[in-house]
């Protein structure tokens, strides 16, 4: 149904005399960006949701579907790093002292700031073994990498100043879970006056209906919130930039 909507016009003007990189497969429409202005946003990869153990897994889910996302989304981070943009790695992560976490958020996850297993220390606590990013798409140096506190990356962090501060204007994400993290980060983005692309093979939900409906509310009408593509797509742009 999102079809019936008049596509926009695709990610960006061009931005007068900047090099311009596309991908024409990405739905719902073309997707310019351009190349110097884009930055990669890679959510919350941490053992916390992909681990037998962490937080996802103690919140009662079967956390096995998100290991899916993550060679796609390594193979976005590689050609990110090969084209020298901007990469940010997020972690949602609550201080030692929990003072960032709200009592309503602990109410509903109590499991939060618990130990449930020595060696990953206290769930969703930054520093802890469990709350590093896995190694796979882990963090290197001169990277951008930023502990928030609630699901959208760019509440209560520097995420906007550091992305303003580079001249950055369209995003590509990638990430777990799509409908938590990385629809409120977009939508954040969306609000801010950011153009992004949500890699639809390099994010992942617990719930596969949830992740399917997510990625539909981005691109409808007109690519409401944003874009969306497969990663190869993505690869593929960034290597020709
Ligand atoms: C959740 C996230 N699902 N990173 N966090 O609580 O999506």
């Amino acid at each position: 149904p999102w079809s019936r909507w008049a596509p926009c016009s695709g990610g960006g003007s061009g931005d007068g005399d900047q090099p311009v990189a596309t991908i024409a497969s990405a739905r719902p429409s073309t997707f310019r960006f351009p190349r110097a202005k884009c930055a990669l946003v890679m959510i919350d990869w941490q053992r916390d949701f992909l681990d037998v153990g962490g937080f996802g897994h103690a919140l009662g889910n079967d956390v096995t579907p998100l290991q899916k996302a993550l060679g796609p989304a390594a193979a976005v981070l590689a050609a990110a790093r090969a084209a020298g943009m901007p990469i940010v790695h997020t972690l949602e992560a609550h201080r030692p002292d929990m003072s960032d976490c709200p009592a309503a958020k602990r109410a509903r996850c109590p499991a939060i700031g618990t130990v449930q297993d020595e060696a990953r220390g206290r769930l969703l606590v930054a520093g802890e073994p469990g709350n590093a990013i896995v190694d796979a798409v882990a963090p290197l140096p001169g990277e951008i990498v930023i502990h928030k506190p609630g699901k959208g990356a760019f509440y209560n962090t520097n995420l906007e100043a550091e992305l303003r501060s580079r001249g950055v204007s369209h995003l590509i994400i990638t990430g777990v879970t799509t409908e938590v993290c990385v629809q409120t980060t977009a939508r954040e983005a969306n609000d801010r006056g950011f153009d992004l692309l949500v890699v639809a093979d390099a994010t992942e939900s617990y719930f596969p209906q949830f992740k399917a409906s997510t990625l539909e509310m981005i691109v409808a009408q007109g690519a409401i919130v944003g874009w969306t593509a497969q990663s190869t797509e993505v690869v593929d742009a960034l290597a020709a930039a």
